[in-house]
């Protein structure tokens, strides 16, 4: 088989990407190695800014988030007993966030590819690339037992952290930056009625918590849990019972309870590979770089991503220009990292640290002072958190 752009993983990097190459009629193939079913069903990322969404409605992928998806104009922090409300719109000149889950994402953009004929191989074992530092790459996998082989002009290494593309470059050729936190989010889904019509994010000496939410009727919510806690320690009740702990009293009284249907735990971590391009493979999203979710970003990176790398390949297809291909890396690069500093700081100024000291404790709580009081300062955490400039 042959196409133009190969794209492994279909994350809602690869879909997205595919997506937009199809609009104008670059062909595409996926290879993903797990069923359409397993990537439908986890649960992730719920906060879009408004270039991301801006994206999906390039794609073709927009008419669902545009009518369930939930617009954000601010969001709480709490601490002190209190909430404080960062007024996002008020400090961004009228931009917002939406809320739309990251499998609706994905939902929306497979039924796209679907009805536009395009291709997906799903349990494509054993993917391995070939030859992308010359001019003719390809890659193999196995299914059903035969080993097939798929030639490409470029190849999109959109295959998450844990995928191959990455592990496929020379160590020699990568640089990587790594910062591990020693704690992990619980996150539980409920059918209930979220306990505030916005998010909170809560500074708590128990720990972190977080409000957050599907739609009016679904709730997301996470508190910080120890490095290694095992998921089964937590009952609901449990859960619960620590959330409402975290939260101030008001809102801990608004706190719908109910039976959890999903409840996992991620590790935290900041990661970033340098470059994202080696010939004709390219990094793009999580394959390339991980933020701790405190500030909402990794899905809106890995669309980032694809808009800078959709742009060169336009250009190469259209006018036989190399230039957006080779400033992928680059211009990919500055926005990665100002997001990567953006979650590490939120993370660093909303958890429990275990080893910071009083030292450390009294310089979060003068953080978060200086923050909700200080204009400048609000207008910082609102101009991130809505999304920099591309
Ligand atoms: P994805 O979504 O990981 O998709 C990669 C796809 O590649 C497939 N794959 C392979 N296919 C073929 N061959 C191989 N060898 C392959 N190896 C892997 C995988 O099966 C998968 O389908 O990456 P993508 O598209 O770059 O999207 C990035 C986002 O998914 C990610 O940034 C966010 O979900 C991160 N993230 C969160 N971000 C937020 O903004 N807010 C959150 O609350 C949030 N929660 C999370 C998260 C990521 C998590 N992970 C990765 C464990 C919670 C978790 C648990
Ligand atoms: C979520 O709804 O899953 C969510 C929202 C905001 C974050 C992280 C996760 O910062």
């Amino acid at each position: 088989m042959r196409t133009q752009i190969l794209i492994i993983g279909s994350g809602p990097s690869g879909l997205l990407l595919g997506q937009l190459l199809g609009t104008i009629g670059i062909e595409t193939v996926i290879l993903e190695r797990a069923s359409r079913e397993h990537v439908l069903g986890r649960v992730r990322a719920g906060v879009l800014e408004q270039g991301t969404v801006e994206l999906l409605e390039e794609a073709g992928a927009a008419a669902r988030l545009r009518a369930e998806g939930l617009p954000h104009s601010g969001i709480s922090l709490a601490f002190d007993g209190r909430l404080h409300r960062i007024d996002i719109e008020a400090l961004t000149s009228g931009r917002h966030v939406t809320v739309y889950g990251q499998t609706e994402v994905t939902h929306d953009l497979m039924d796209k590819r679907d009805a536009a004929g395009l291709t997906t191989i799903y349990k494509a074992a054993n993917v391995t690339l070939h030859d992308f530092d010359g001019k003719a790459p390809f890659a193999t996998y196995d299914k059903d037992g035969v080993t097939h082989r798929i030639d490409c002009d470029f190849i999109a290494g959109c295959d998450g952290y844990h995928g191959v593309s990455r592990k496929s470059v020379p160590d020699r050729a990568l640089k990587t930056f790594e910062r591990h936190y020693p704690f992990g989010w619980l996150g539980v889904l409920a059918e209930v009625p979220p306990a505030d019509h916005e998010l909170v994010y809560a500074n708590h000496e128990r720990g972190f918590a977080l409000c957050s939410m599907r739609s009016t009727h679904r709730s997301r919510y996470y508190v910080q849990c120890p490095e290694g806690d095992r998921v089964e320690a937590w009952s609901d009740d449990r859960f619960w019972d620590e959330l409402r702990r975290r939260l101030p009293e008001q809102t801990a009284a608004s706190v719908v309870t109910g039976p959890s249907f999903e409840k996992s735990i991620a590790p935290l971590r900041s990661f970033v590979a340098e470059p994202m391009r080696f010939g004709r493979l390219f990094l793009v999203g999580d394959a390339a770089h991980i933020v701790p979710p405190t500030g909402a970003k990794g899905l809106n990176l890995a669309a980032s991503d694809v808009r800078y790398l959709f742009a060169g390949l336009r250009d190469f297809y259209r006018d036989k220009s190399m230039a957006g291909i080779d400033a992928y890396s680059g211009k990919a690069l500055a926005r990665v990292w100002k997001a990567v500093r953006f979650s590490w700081w939120m993370t660093t100024m909303l958890h429990r640290f275990p080893d910071t000291g009083d030292f450390g404790q009294r310089i979060q709580e003068a953080e978060l002072d200086y923050l909700v009081h200080s204009r400048a300062a609000s207008t910082a955490l609102a101009e991130n958190y809505v999304g920099l400039p591309y």
